[in-house]
Formats: C-alpha cells, sequence, structure tokens
C-alpha cells in the first residue's frame, strides 16, 4: 500500500497545485498518519479557496424523520427500531404538518426529510408525506429520501427509479440528501449493511436523479471497520459519477458515532481523523463544488477547524435532528442563526446564507422569518 514519504507527498503537492486529478495511491498517502496533518489541510485549503474563495455557507432548516420504524438492522444505526418497540413512531398527518408550520415560523428554506423503511407502510404513505408538505409549504424545499428509501420504493411498487422518482418530483420533492452511501466497497458494505441498497442501486439512483435534473448530496460514513483503501475506493467511485452527471453538490463526510449501535466497542473517530477525512475528500473530490462539515455530528470546535481544512459549508441551523443524536451526539439542538455566522466569522471565513440548490437568500430586516431568493452561487469546479 502506498505511503508517507517527502517525495510522494512534493509529487501530489505539484499535482493540487497544477490543478492535476489525484490517484487511489495519492489518496492513500495523504490517509497515512506519517503524513503531516498540516500540511494535508494547507493544501485542501488551497483547493477550497481557489473553489470558494473565503465565503461558508450555511442555510435554515429542519429535520423531519417520519418514522423511525424500520426493517433493516444496520449495525451502526442507533436511532432505527422494531415495530413493537416503545421507541418506534410514525407520525401522523396532523403532526408531519405541525413541523411544516414550526418550519415556516422559524424562517426555514429546507426540510431534509429521512427515515426508517416501515414494515407496514406503502410507498403511498411516503408519497403522501412529500405531497401533503409541498401543497401546504409550496416554497418550503423538500430535501428527501435517500437512495436506500428509493430502493424500497422499488421494491415496493416493482417500478422503475426513473418513473417513481418522476412521480416523487411532482408531488414536490425538491433534491435528494446523499445518505445510504456508508462505504461502498463490497468487503465492508456485508458486514455493516448486508441486506440494503448495494453500491450499484445507489449510483443507479443518483445517476436517474441527475439525469431528471434533480440535484443529490453524497456522503461516506467512516470511521467503524473500514479502512484508507475502502475510503479512497469510495471517494473514487463518487467522482466518476460526479464526471458523467456533475448532479452532486456536496459531499459530507459522516463520523461514525457508536453510543447505542450494534458497534459500541469501536471508540469514534478522533478530531484529527475527521480533519484528515474532510481535508482527503476535498482534494479527491476536485469535481464537487462543495464540502460539508456537518457541525452536529463533528462539534462546533471540529466544525469550526474543518473551515480551514478544505469545507466550505457547514449545513444549517438544524431542528429536530435524531440520527446522530440517538447514537450519543452531544451537540446543541439547534444553532441560531446568529450562532452559525458567529462561528463561521470566528473561523475568519464569510458566512452566506443559501438555499439547497445553493442560491443567496436575502432575508428580510424587519421580519427575519421572510426571504427571497437571490443569485446562484458558482463555484469554481
Ligand atoms: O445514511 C446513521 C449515517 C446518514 C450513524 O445530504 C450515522 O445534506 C454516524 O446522510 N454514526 C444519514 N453516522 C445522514 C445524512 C446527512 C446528514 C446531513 C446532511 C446530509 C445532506 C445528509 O447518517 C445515514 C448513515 O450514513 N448514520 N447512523 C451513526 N451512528
Ligand atoms: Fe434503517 Fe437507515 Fe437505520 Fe439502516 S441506517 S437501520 S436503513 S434507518
Amino acid at each position: 500500500m502506498a505511503g508517507f514519504t517527502s517525495a510522494a507527498f512534493d509529487a501530489i503537492k505539484d499535482k493540487v497545485l497544477a490543478g492535476e486529478r489525484l490517484s487511489l495511491d495519492d489518496g492513500l498517502v495523504l490517509y497515512d498518519p506519517a503524513t503531516p496533518l498540516h500540511e494535508v489541510g494547507q493544501l485542501a485549503n488551497i483547493v477550497r479557496e481557489r473553489k470558494n474563495g473565503n465565503a461558508a455557507y450555511y442555510n435554515i432548516n429542519t429535520h423531519l424523520n417520519a418514522t423511525n420504524i424500520c426493517v433493516y438492522r444496520c449495525t451502526f444505526c442507533a436511532f432505527r427500531s422494531d415495530l413493537r418497540e416503545a421507541k418506534g413512531y410514525a407520525m401522523s398527518d396532523e403532526q408531519i404538518l405541525a413541523r411544516g408550520q414550526e418550519a415556516i415560523d422559524n424562517g426555514c428554506t429546507e426540510m431534509h426529510i429521512v427515515g426508517g423503511l416501515h414494515h407496514q407502510r406503502k410507498y403511498e404513505w411516503y408519497l403522501h408525506v412529500v405531497q401533503t408538505l409541498h401543497n401546504a409549504y409550496p416554497d418550503l424545499h423538500l430535501k428527501a429520501w435517500t437512495a436506500v428509501e428509493i430502493n424500497w420504493f422499488e421494491f415496493l411498487t416493482k417500478r422503475s427509479i426513473r418513473s417513481i422518482l418522476e412521480e416523487q418530483m411532482a408531488a414536490g420533492l425538491g433534491s435528494m440528501p446523499g445518505g445510504g452511501a456508508e462505504i461502498f466497497h463490497p468487503e465492508v458494505r456485508s458486514k455493516i449493511c448486508e441486506h440494503k441498497a448495494d453500491a450499484r442501486n445507489w449510483f443507479d439512483i443518483h445517476r436517474t436523479a441527475h439525469q431528471l435534473g434533480l440535484k443529490t448530496n453524497c456522503t461516506m460514513l467512516y470511521g467503524h471497520i473500514e479502512n484508507a483503501f475502502h475510503r479512497i475506493d469510495h471517494l473514487i467511485r463518487l467522482r466518476e459519477l460526479q464526471d458523467e452527471t456533475g448532479g452532486f453538490q456536496t459531499f459530507i463526510p459522516l463520523a461514525f458515532h457508536p453510543e447505542n449501535t450494534g458497534l459500541s466497542h469501536i471508540k469514534k473517530p478522533s478530531a484529527l481523523m475527521d480533519l484528515r477525512t474532510i481535508a482527503v475528500s476535498r482534494l479527491m473530490l476536485d469535481n464537487i463544488a462543495h464540502i460539508k462539515a456537518y457541525w452536529i455530528m463533528l462539534g462546533i470546535g471540529t466544525a469550526q477547524s474543518a473551515l480551514a481544512y478544505g469545507a466550505d459549508d457547514l449545513d444549517g441551523t438544524v431542528r429536530h435532528e435524531l440520527i446522530y443524536h440517538d447514537a450519543g451526539a452531544t451537540t446543541p439542538e439547534l444553532l441560531t442563526t446568529e450562532q452559525i455566522r458567529r462561528l463561521i466569522v470566528e473561523a475568519g471565513r464569510e458566512p452566506i446564507e443559501r438555499d439547497t440548490l445553493y442560491r443567496r437568500i436575502e432575508r428580510d430586516p424587519s421580519n427575519p422569518a421572510r426571504w427571497s431568493v437571490g443569485e446562484q452561487i458558482l463555484a469554481a469546479v
């Protein structure tokens, strides 16, 4: 396996400065603990500033997990519940609509909707969630369903990805989040989420979404049983689809949180590993505009530092996050706009509020819950 030598690192530096693409071996050198983290970070910061200048983006958003009941049992998941467990729930229309109203009252531009694959709910219920929210709150962007959920809808309906996505878009789906990617390599995937959508399913769904004009995000769950090779392989697979379609907006590395999971014996990744993963992602994914430091999962201090290690986005102010808090995250429930902006300014960056599709958001100073969409933000990719 390729490892650190100063000659190997100098060659990577030359490639990055010349805007050339890094190889699998380059990625392995960058992940080698002997390669000084601050140098990897500095290099990633050059790319970050080339693409996004001094900007650091955020949005005002909320989450909706309409059910936590799930037919699968991914070993890393603390959120899921069985049908008969006390913690299991499925929200009513009234509860879902109340979340929409709360989002509007708080000036949210986005609702991030994902959840379990309920044993007894039909596809029509999931469609109805999107339809109900979109009809009641048409300005709220619905970023909904991971590829794993779309794959489940294929199983339930025996219909094509395309026809499901077209129907969801007609109902109000605005974009798709990047979850469910975990680690694509079968050596790992078969051990942590054996039965759910595999890499081919995940990519077919995102490819089809991009062909239909739907923007999506992508993720990688790291810090469990995978190694550096599996991570770099994962990033290269994402880079290849992006070459083909250009439909990914943001990459979000997701640090494993072990509490209450089937992998609770594993220690959660250190802040140094988090920063290295942000930096390596920025360097490998030369064709993806944004790298998100999801503060809920990283913790606030690491997320701020990540803005100098390749990240240019902090996700949002967030409300009602469950997936990480069920797995032991100790971050606050939400941040106010003032707090998230202050974090960014403190890190020496310029805070810019965006919507889900990376357009500037203008707020009415006399009533900040009112907003309008401004110009498209263009990263230099
Ligand atoms: O797919 C589940 C991960 C994902 C754990 O697209 C865990 O903007 C760590 O995808 N420890 C869902 N990770 C979250 C997600 C996401 C988050 C923020 C923004 C966006 C976006 C997407 O969370 C799952 C899985 O990979 N996950 N359990 C855990 N214990
Ligand atoms: Fe179900 Fe998603 Fe949890 Fe896997 S990660 S058990 S699919 S809720």
